[in-house]
């Protein structure tokens, strides 16, 4: 064991995308996004390793090198994707986890695929592990591992992370088997949240569940102490900065306003297509203005770049549905020939092209129903380094808490992001300036590096990271 890596990171996904090379060779490139840009120099100076699937089914690439991370591949079978990626944790524990906004579905079957590919993930681990290794497990896909992690390797310091928000004491009761997945999230040393409120949530849970003793940050478990705090997590603010200060983005942004109509302002969404993330409310809202005369074809226009996500879950399929009749509905009522007011988008876009988006908006809108934290929100504020454009955020993301600054809406109720809509188009520019100023002093304070250096350092010595 004494040869195994030091740092090891467990994710459901590895970092990697595969890509065709030019003479048709399979070759593996380092996926983009700011959890992997803040943890690959890491893993790559403290010798690391990433266990994790590699997004295909049946695949049984080996262990690899990619751009310096060590990769450490755990196969999943079709149905292993069914039960226990489609199943469980995508239509069981995440729509849970978010308050219902969908029902979520029990089976027992994606329950036990669930604990049985949770094992193949610790036992991986703890093969590659050297002895006293920091193990970092992240997200709700993961949550029994750390618990069997330490009884395969109780030499470990184990993190884990939970991207998503944790519900309620009362909403967790209802899932089956609750007390294993708690008892799952305590193998760890170190529960990181996105919110205080979540943390506590989770501790009260152990008092009300398990009959332990929380107190302050942490509860005393099996003769260890637990960890729980909030680590808000944030963007590689450096890489969207220089994105936004790239010529040829700026002229692309340019190029996008004057495709849209230079006089027409523009609101825009960019999320992954999840009921979580309020864009029928929003396209209604959008809608009813129009509907109402408060805004009208010739003076704005709404993009909104939805990216495929889960397309084989039932609810993801019916939601893009709906999305799509309602976009319909609205331009076949308010369009003209060459001049539509919804411009829908079910395509995932390069950085470049996002951030060129995200240059060309005058009203930002991001209003999940629940969201852990919302990375878009911190990138557009990120890439405003012209202090302008507004943002329309829900009360509900991790990211109103930070970004108390923005148009702050309750995505539930639709006569209210109306108001916020308006409010937001009629701020006068010092007002948004003002407004952006803050929200980016904050962003720029708390990038992706400085969240992991905390986490890992609390992991190391809980009490030396909190002073
Ligand atoms: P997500 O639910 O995926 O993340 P989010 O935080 O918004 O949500 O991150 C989405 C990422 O995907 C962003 O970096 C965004 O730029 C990118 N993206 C969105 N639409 C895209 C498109 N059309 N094309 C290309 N890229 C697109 C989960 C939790 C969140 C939490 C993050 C990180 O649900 O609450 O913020 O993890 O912890």
């Amino acid at each position: 064991m004494g040869d195994g890596y030091s740092f090891v990171v467990v994710a459901n996904r590895l970092p990697v995308d595969r890509t065709t090379g030019e003479d048709g060779e399979q070759q593996w490139t380092r996926s983009p996004g700011g959890l992997v840009s803040a943890l690959a120099p890491i893993a790559r100076t403290s010798g690391g390793a990433w266990v994790g699937w590699i997004g295909a089914p049946d695949d049984d690439t080996g262990p690899q090198e990619v751009d310096g991370i060590q990769l450490r591949p755990v196969p999943l079978s079709a149905q292993d994707v069914d039960r226990y990626y489609e199943g469980q944790s995508n239509s069981t524990i995440w729509p849970l986890f978010h308050d219902l906004v969908e029902p979520p579905v029990h089976r027992r079957e994606w329950r036990q695929a669930y604990e049985a590919v949770n094992r193949r993930f610790a036992e991986a681990a703890a093969e590659v592990a050297a002895d006293g290794a920091t193990v970092w497990v992240h997200d709700y896909q993961l949550l029994l591992v750390p618990a069997m992690l330490r009884s395969l390797r109780p030499d470990l310091r184990i993190g884990f992370f939970l991207h998503i928000p944790f519900p309620p004491v009362e909403l967790f009761m209802q899932l089956p088997r609750r007390a294993e997945l708690l008892r799952g999230l305590l193998g760890a040393d170190l529960v990181g949240f996105q919110r205080p409120l979540a943390a506590q949530n989770f501790l009260q849970l152990t008092g009300s569940l398990l009959g332990l003793q929380p107190h302050d940050d942490r509860v005393g478990y099996e003769g260890r102490t637990v960890v729980a705090r909030a680590f808000p997590i944030s963007i590689d603010v450096a890489e969207i900065d220089r994105l936004a200060a790239d010529p040829a983005v700026q002229w692309e942004s340019d190029r996008l306003r004057a495709d849209l109509g230079d006089n027409r302002r523009l609101l825009l969404g960019v999320d992954r297509l999840d009921y979580t993330k309020g864009i029928e409310q929003r396209i209604e809202a959008f809608g009813e203005l129009l509907a109402e005369g408060a805004v009208s074809n010739d003076e704005v226009v709404l993009v909104q770049v939805a990216t495929p996500s889960r397309i084989r879950v039932a609810q993801y399929q019916q939601l893009r549905e709906r999305v799509e009749r309602e976009v319909g509905r609205i331009n076949g009522e308010y369009g003209a020939v060459g001049r539509v007011p919804v411009h829908y988008l079910f395509q995932s876009r390069t950085p470049e092209e996002l951030v060129a988006l995200y240059l060309a908006t005058d009203v930002m809108l991001v209003t999940p129903l629940r969201d852990g934290m919302n990375l878009v929100a911190k990138e557009f504020v990120a890439a405003r380094r012209d202090e302008l454009g507004a943002m329309v955020l829900s009360e509900f993301t991790g990211a109103a808490a930070e970004l108390e600054d923005a148009f702050l809406v309750n995505p539930h109720d639709v006569e209210d992001l109306k108001r916020a809509m308006l409010a937001a188009l009629d701020a006068p520019p010092d007002d948004r300036t003002v407004r952006m100023r803050r929200m980016r002093s904050r962003v720029h304070g708390h990038d992706v590096d400085r969240w992991a250096r905390q986490f890992l350092d609390a992991l190391d010595d809980p009490d030396r990271a909190k002073d």
